[in-house]
């Protein structure tokens, strides 16, 4: 409607000012009509009257001459009539006779046109005729015709006028607004069509030639948006929960986000009769919260907490977080029998031996499998009453939940699936010993985006899918073509946020060393290295004891000035694989610490507890070096931890080679956590390190951690989401065409 008006105001203000405008014009030429009329008429009433007046006059009888006069005044038009002698004087004239009108006012009788005249009367119209006498004089005959008729008449034609102009322009508005509404429309849905990308891949609508200008203008502007989203994806530029919420309220605006996860982001513990609620650390929590928050989103998850059932709704939501709801987690509750299955069974005793290879042998068993296909179709289903649309974007969390890609992507197929694989991916003839590989490929290829943290991993993905299924990989485009549906396989390597929450970084430098030195009763010149674990077989920490052991045979001078404090949180303890290493790992520090019993201090300080994460900082702070030795890691978030807690630009990082960090972090010192004898050497070479090469090394470590900070991980795959769904749109359009 406001549209509307601003097409009829303007035209409604215009077609009254030319109307305006106009009257004058047509008064005058109506008046110039009639006159032209009146002279016309006159030159005829005095044509014919002529000869009787002639007579009459040349009679001198004046009462008759006047009586003819009135005679011929009985004509409505003609006000009066008058007859000037030759010689002047008073003229003979009808009743009505102006009485200002002279003879000697009249208009010349050569004047073919007459004069007009005010008088009380009204306007009248003079025209004169010559009347020749037999004597050869002249007399002149005098007209004078009533113009108020004109005047009736002109305000007639001024009312017939507003009327048309009125008419028109009503007629005008409609059609000019139905016009505009139907071209506002093409513009909208042109204008959407470009938005949704579809005119960025075609040139320009042939339909809407109009829009052409638009187009270049708008793709332009798209493009320069994409190019500002990609150059911080691709080009360093630092990554916030900031630009994430920009994300979302920009390109992603109103689009519904869903995670799902078997790890939850908030757990609810009953604690002597009262409700916790505890946050685990956890970068995957860190990285997708400032997406949840800024969405609303819901994120679907396995409720282990005690106290989980008690606080959610009739839908087994809870709003989260507590201090300031603002997303909503949705649980899932399994059986202890088949979180035995799914949990424990196949996926930490299959799956993450299986892809770590860690010489450590999977376990298969089909009631294993047959809990994991049930529980990830029990994460599928929530995912699909979640769904608020048709077109959701799913994020989906590692490899408990292998097969809620296909299942998510059967129930819900415009939906944006990205899935990210936190731990490695074998090379093809390792996975092929699991029973139901093609199952878990297909679970996968359900996905849009398939994620892993190193492009090694993409490409033991790509050489596993090209052996075992009946795909086409095309590793130039990263894409899986798979049963007439396309997976795009990325590298998005996790990292930390940034900068370092405060609160884990409070404390100074020198006041942690002090703290820790105190807290291990050791001297505040003792050298220290740390280890941050889940106490997994995978994370090397056999191999890193018998690395400080070897240090203390190769460098003795190191014996009683050195120890290792091994932060160690214990893991999945039902299973008999991490009980055996939690006893092995113990057994090999004791055996160490007695062999080297004579010295002040004992090399090798073991401390297996979930250790809060300030607690853990403040080692990361209090240490010389920290070594990180698994034997394959995904990524490792400690090494990245380590080297942001130490905004004092010094002490050194030992790395194992085996670990997606490696990657990242040249300037660590890299082992192979094999070679017991390079990893002495590496340690003894952070324990002598200039600290100048040291501040070196942290610099380079900590400007890499800063621009690829968790939120660029988060952000990259959003900004794909954002690519691919504009993609996904366009071949409905190419088919149109066709
Ligand atoms: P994880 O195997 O758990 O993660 P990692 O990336 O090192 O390994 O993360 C461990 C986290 O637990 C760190 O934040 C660390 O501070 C914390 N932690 C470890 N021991 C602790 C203790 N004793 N007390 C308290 N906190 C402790 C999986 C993959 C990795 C990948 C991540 C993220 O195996 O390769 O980097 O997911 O994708």
């Amino acid at each position: 409607m406001r549209l509307s008006l601003r097409f009829i105001a303007p035209l409604l203000v215009l077609l009254a000012a030319f109307a305006w405008a106009l009257t004058p014009f047509v008064d005058r030429q109506i008046l110039g009509w009639f006159v032209r009329d009146l002279d016309i008429r006159a030159r005829f009433v005095a044509n014919t009257v002529q000869e009787p007046v002639r007579e009459l006059v040349e009679a001198g009888d004046v009462t008759r001459v006047r009586q003819y006069f009135a005679r011929l005044t009985s004509d409505e038009r003609l006000f009066a009539v008058g007859y000037c002698r030759p010689g002047g004087g008073a003229p003979i004239t009808s009743p009505l006779w102006p009485s200002d009108l002279g003879c000697d006012r009249l208009p010349a009788l050569d004047d073919p046109g007459g004069r007009n005249l005010a008088s009380p009367h009204g306007a009248l119209h003079v025209s004169v005729a010559p009347v020749t006498l037999s004597d050869g004089t002249t007399g002149t005959l005098v007209l004078v015709h009533d113009m108020s008729f004109i005047d009736r008449r002109s305000a007639e034609t001024r009312k017939y006028i507003f009327y048309l102009f009125t008419l028109l322009g009503i007629v005008v508005s409609l059609i000019t607004v139905a016009i505009a509404q139907l071209s506002w429309r093409g513009w909208v849905n042109g204008l959407r069509a470009l938005m949704r990308g579809e005119g960025l891949l075609r040139p320009a609508n042939k339909d809407t030639p109009e829009l052409t200008p638009v187009a270049r203008d708008l793709r332009e502007l798209i493009r320069n948006i994409e190019t500002a989203h990609r150059s911080r994806a691709e080009e360093h530029v630092a990554w916030t929960p900031e630009s994430l919420h920009e994300m979302l309220e920009g390109p992603l605006r109103g689009q519904q986000v869903i995670v799902v996860s078997n790890r939850q982001p908030y757990i609810h513990e009953r604690e002597h009769g009262a409700v916790v609620v505890r946050r685990p650390a956890s970068g995957l929590v860190t990285a997708l919260e400032p997406i949840m928050r800024a969405c609303s989103g819901v994120w679907i998850a396995h409720g282990n907490g005690s106290a989980d059932r008690s606080v959610v709704d009739r839908r087994d939501r809870v709003s989260v977080p507590p201090e300031s709801p603002s997303y909503q987690i949705r649980r899932i509750w399994m059986t202890p029998e088949e979180e035995a299955g799914y949990y424990y069974g196949f996926a930490n005793e299959g799956l993450w031996p299986l892809c770590h290879i860690a010489h450590v042998r999977p376990t298969f068993r089909t009631t294993d499998w047959e809990a994991y296909v049930k529980i990830n179709q029990r994460f599928a289903d929530a995912v699909v009453e979640e769904a608020t649309s048709s077109d959701p974007i799913v994020l989906v969390q590692d490899f408990h939940l292998a097969l809620a890609p296909r299942m998510i992507r059967n129930a819900l197929p415009a939906a944006t699936i990205i899935t990210f694989w936190h731990i490695p991916w074998p090379n093809p003839e390792a996975f092929a010993i699991c029973p139901w590989r093609t199952e878990l490929l297909d679970g996968l290829l359900g996905s849009t985006v398939m994620g892993f943290h190193t492009q090694f991993h993409c490409n033991n993905f790509f050489d596993t899918v090209d052996r075992l299924l009946e795909a086409r990989v095309d590793r130039e485009m990263f894409t899986v073509s798979f049963q007439s549906s396309l997976t795009t396989v990325k590298r998005y390597p996790i990292s930390i946020e940034w900068p370092t929450p405060a609160a884990l970084i409070s404390a100074p430098i020198a006041a942690c060393r002090a703290t820790v030195r105190e807290r291990h009763d050791l001297p505040a010149e003792h050298a220290i290295g740390v280890g941050v674990d889940r106490l997994d077989y995978t994370k090397g920490i056999e191999e890193r004891f018998r690395a400080v052991e070897r240090l203390l045979e190769l460098r003795p001078e190191w014996i009683g000035r050195f120890s290792f404090i091994q932060l160690a949180a214990p893991t999945r303890t039902r299973i008999e694989q991490y009980q055996d290493y939690e006893a092995r790992v113990r057994a090999l520090a004791r055996r160490i610490n007695d062999r080297f019993a004579g010295a002040t201090h004992p090399p090798i300080i073991l401390a297996i507890a979930h250790h809060p994460p300030s607690a853990v900082y403040e080692y990361y702070r209090a240490a010389e070096l920290c070594f990180v030795s698994s034997l394959h890691d995904g990524m490792n978030l400690v090494a990245k931890e380590f080297v942001a807690a130490r905004d004092d630009e010094r002490s050194v990082l030992v790395l194992s080679r085996f670990t997606g960090a490696a990657r990242e972090l040249p300037e660590a010192l890299i082992v192979n956590p094999y070679d017991a004898d390079q990893c002495a050497l590496a340690l003894h070479l952070a324990l002598t390190m200039p600290d100048s090469e040291q501040r070196d090394r942290m610099q380079l470590m900590r400007a890499l951690i800063r621009e690829f900070s968790v939120y660029r991980w988060a952000g990259r795959m959003l900004v794909d989401a954002t690519d691919l769904r504009r993609r996904e749109r366009v071949p409905e359009r190419q088919g149109f065409l066709a």
